[in-house]
């Protein structure tokens, strides 16, 4: 089943958002199979938004992602990026449709809410990144089957 990683910023967890962002991706009906509260630290930062370090707000980004904490996640579904980039929004909360995370929480692009993967390939990177195996569950086929 595809998993992707998403993440709860700082700016989401210090409005109290994490149970507002969690509650919409469990009732679409994706499976959460990792979570936790962290801080980032500026060397994991740096590798989680690699692809953008010749960018100018490089700088920025590394600043607030690890200016206070986050709530890490995996969701496991069918499609789940995808989908789950959907239900995010577009990154600049001024593009992003009613409706959509960042479209009803956010007003800045720096400051967006929440983090989801962007394709299979960062999916597997970023959750190698965050989680260790050990750190994620399966649900057992006789509970899949009583909720889907
Ligand atoms: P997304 O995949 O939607 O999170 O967007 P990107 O990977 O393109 O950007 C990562 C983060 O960089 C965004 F969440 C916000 C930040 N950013 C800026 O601060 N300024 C920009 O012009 C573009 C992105």
């Amino acid at each position: 089943m595809e998993k992707t990683f998403l993440m709860v910023k700082p700016d989401g967890v210090q409005r109290n958002l994490i149970g507002e962002i969690v509650s919409r991706f469990e009732k679409k009906g994706f499976q959460l199979v990792g979570g936790k509260l962290m801080s980032i630290s500026q060397a994991l930062a740096e590798e989680h938004y690699g692809e953008h370090k010749e960018r100018p707000f490089f700088g920025e980004l590394v600043d607030f992602i690890t200016s206070g904490p986050v709530f890490a996640m995996v969701w496991e579904g069918e499609n789940v990026i995808a989908t789950a980039r959907q239900m995010m929004g577009s990154t600049n909360p001024k593009d992003a449709a009613p409706g959509t995370i960042r479209g009803d929480f956010g007003i800045t692009v720096g400051k967006n809410v929440i983090h989801g993967s962007d394709s299979p390939t960062s999916a597997e990177r970023e959750i190698g990144l965050f989680f260790k195996e050990e750190e994620l569950v399966e649900y057992s086929k006789l509970i899949n089957e009583w909720i889907n």
